[in-house]
């Protein structure tokens, strides 16, 4: 039994330099915890609320003063001095303070910064590593996730420049995670020395550190991708293969894909992308139609999911009803994991099992604001993801994750698997 003494939160700022929540969580046997949580700019539309102050005079209404009220004066009061057994015990108690169906009450950022901050002082209370505690809640064999690094940034997280959001690496028979940075970053130095070469610019880095530079098209920045890991020695496909997270719904109005200066019908985009797959080696395709267009969805899974990730993110918002539906549906193969779009680890993990269990592969992913803290790293290991999405290898924000994945390889023995 956990009893919780308190629960209280602070306004703290993300990598953006927007504010988020940072709670902490006290046991009355003194066991803490501590969480910050994370969020995201190109947003589905049914992802739980998170909850900002609308005061255009602080923040440009992006505060967070009343989701920190919310868990220093309602969270609080009706925590303290309570037992729970389990997070699940836990997170139902927060699910039934908010009463609401997408957590608009007390707000999605308040209820997740307890729902986190509660698991790290039941580990610490366990003596338990984050992971290994976070494993046995889920009843699985920690293992460490492949990460897909972020090379090349557009869409909602680099002003727009391509319609696109994300051209990532994988390294499909990377020995050991110490491996896979090593390899990232020749291709990160590549790319970046090749599109300093052809942009003869300052390189920006978008919102994750990615490299931006004003390619002509969405395709130049595969191409882009392609020649970097090839001019940093290594074999497209084989030893590097690459992802990609269209974000369609952000380019998407009026049923039309508004793409590098083409209006696409669905089938066309269904064909574009189906092109793609087919000329570069792309493995994963993440939101590659709008977030309500479930038939273009079915369209691309007939047509890749025995070749390629149909992988869902705004299409399916960490939601086990939307995860259902699609493997009841055949539309997507596999699901972004993000527990801020559904707002507690108890909820988050019913989406991991059922996509699990469906036979998916399961991505844990940061979203474009994060902070220092780190607990991704062991949500990745402990839930055995089989994939995580951090973003690039360039800011802090990302490294604390894979810093700690390099931690758990090297002290805790953690492996990638196969
Ligand atoms: C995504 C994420 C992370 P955001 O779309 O997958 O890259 O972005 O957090 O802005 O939703
Ligand atoms: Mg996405």
């Amino acid at each position: 039994m956990s009893e919780i003494h308190s629960a209280s939160a602070i306004e703290i700022l993300d990598s953006r330099g927007r504010p988020t929540l940072l709670a902490s969580c006290r046991l009355s046997d003194g066991s803490t915890g501590q969480a910050s949580v994370p969020s995201g700019a190109s947003t589905g539309a049914a992802e739980a609320l998170e909850l900002r102050d609308g005061d255009p005079n602080r923040y440009a209404g992006l505060g967070c003063l009343k989701a920190v009220a919310n868990v220093n004066e309602t969270i609080h009061p009706a925590l303290s001095g309570r037992q729970f057994a389990t997070q699940a015990d836990l997170d139902r108690h927060l699910i039934d303070l908010d009463g609401s169906p997408n957590k608009s009450r007390l707000g999605a950022n308040a209820i997740l910064a307890v729902s986190l901050a509660f698991c790290r002082a039941q580990a610490a209370q366990r003596q338990l590593p984050l992971y290994a505690h976070l494993a046995r809640m889920a009843g699985l064999q920690p293992r460490l996730p492949q990460p897909m690094i972020n090379l090349f940034s557009g869409g909602a997280h680099a002003g727009g420049q391509v319609a696109i959001q994300d051209v990532q690496i994988v390294l499909p028979g990377a020995s050991s995670m110490r491996r896979t940075l090593e390899v990232a970053s020749d291709v990160f130095r590549a790319a970046a020395a090749l599109a300093s070469e052809q942009f003869g610019m300052r390189l920006l880095r978008a919102d994750e550190g990615g490299l931006a530079p004003a390619f002509a098209s969405s395709e130049a920045m595969l191409q882009s991708a392609v020649a970097a890991i090839e001019s940093a020695g290594y074999r497209p496909g084989d030893d590097v293969a690459l992802t990609v997270d269209v974000a369609a719904s952000q380019f998407h109005a009026a049923g039309r894909y508004l793409i590098d200066g083409e209006s696409l019908e669905r089938a066309q985009m269904v064909d574009l992308l189906d092109q793609w797959a087919r000329n570069y080696p792309v493995i994963s395709i993440e939101d590659g139609l709008d977030e309500a267009d479930w038939t273009g969805w079915q369209l691309l899974y007939k047509r890749l999911a025995d070749q390629v990730m149909i992988l869902g993110d705004d299409l399916l918002c960490t939601n086990p009803g939307r995860i259902q539906r699609a493997i009841a549906t055949d539309t997507a193969n596999s699901a972004l994991l993000k527990v801020n779009q559904i707002g507690t680890l108890t909820e988050a993990l019913e989406a991991c099992m059922l996509a699990k269990r469906a036979g998916w592969k399961v991505v844990i992913s940061a979203r474009s604001g994060e902070t220092e803290d780190d607990w991704l790293a062991d949500l990745g290991a402990g839930w055995a993801g089989d994939y995580i999405k951090v973003g690039s290898i360039t800011q802090s924000d990302r490294l604390a994750k894979y810093n700690r994945l390099l931690y758990l390889e090297q002290v805790d023995g953690l492996r990638l698997p196969g």
